[in-house]
């Protein structure tokens, strides 16, 4: 039979482990943080900023382990937390890729995931320098039309999520109607060859009903979906934003993936539909990692050394 000192020390282990992943997190944003040149401010802003920013909780920012001359200038993705230990970005990312991309490393121990920071350059307390265990990349994603361009990353310790800073994000579970407002958010260019922004920046584009997608791209495939605003053509998504979250409702329901150009007329940005891939995503991150399994185990073991 299972006492209650057994569930006790099940308790405390489960707590142990929680600790752990936190001082963890902390040690990792310290370690880097005695590397970056703090000081260091980019010089160029535009494009729209909340003054209380509720997203970019959710946002990680993908780049190489060793900088070039300061911290984050080598961001080339995004990414959205979806677990602690799961983060949801584009398969042309961190798979194969196309050459558009300045920085494509695709061996986990080559990527660095940072979340916790609305800041590109700049490490804060509360920057979180995530390892990578895995990179699980869509067995039919294909490199020349972008179908199915999602992948997963899977970390080595778990993202501590504070609400604030470090926030996982709920996934689309239904395709959305056209004409739903969404945000897009990223460190990517500000103009098709412009530089890319210290602190993210947002915009807002409508969900495109399939027919103009269609229209724009010969290659609109299952799985895609394209969003603009048409009363403004600018407002996009651009180089360095691929893997990020579209966001609608509060959900993550597109992942950047494609566009001619960056802001163009009468042009959209494509995204990954997050809600075509739904049981993909859960049976390759969420279900292989349930921290309840994790907890039911060590209660069951203890059960049996007791019995
Ligand atoms: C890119 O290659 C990219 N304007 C992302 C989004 C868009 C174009 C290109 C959409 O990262």
């Amino acid at each position: 039979m299972c006492s209650m000192k057994n569930i006790l020390v099940s308790i405390v282990l489960i707590n142990i482990l929680q600790l752990e992943t936190y001082l963890c997190a902390n040690l990792n944003s310290k370690i880097i943080m005695e590397d970056a040149q703090e000081k260091y401010k980019f010089l160029i802003t535009a494009g729209y900023r909340p003054k209380i920013d509720n997203l970019a909780k959710y946002v990680v920012s993908l780049r190489g382990k060793k900088y070039r001359r300061v911290f984050g200038d080598d961001h080339y993705c995004g990414g959205s937390i979806i677990s602690p230990k799961v983060i949801l970005t584009a398969a042309h990312c961190v798979c194969r890729g196309d050459n558009r991309i300045e920085l494509r490393p695709f061996r986990p121990s080559d990527i660095l995931a940072v979340a916790g920071t609305p800041r590109r350059l700049v490490v804060t307390e509360k920057t979180q320098a995530l390892k990578v265990d895995k990179v699980i990349c869509h067995a039919y994603f294909d490199p020349k039309t972008f179908h199915n361009d999602i992948a997963l990353l899977l970390l080595i310790k778990n993202i501590y999520e504070d609400g604030v800073s470090a926030q996982r994000i709920s996934l689309q579970t239904s395709s959305l109607p056209p004409h739903t407002k969404c945000t897009v958010l990223g460190w990517g260019r500000i103009f098709e060859y412009g530089p890319k922004p210290d602190l993210i920046l947002h915009t807002n584009v409508y969900i495109m009903p399939n027919e103009f997608c269609k229209e724009r791209d010969d290659d609109f495939f299952f799985g895609m979906m394209c969003a603009t605003d048409e009363d403004d053509f600018e407002k996009d998504s651009c180089f360095g934003d691929s893997g990020g979250p579209l966001i609608c409702n509060g959900s993550v329901a597109g992942i950047v993936s494609f566009g001619n150009g960056c802001g163009v007329p009468d042009e959209a940005g494509y995204y990954t539909n997050v809600s075509s891939y739904r049981d993909w995503i859960r049976k390759n991150g969420l279900d292989k990692l349930r921290p309840v399994n994790f907890i039911l185990l060590i209660v069951l073991q203890i059960c049996i050394t007791e019995s």
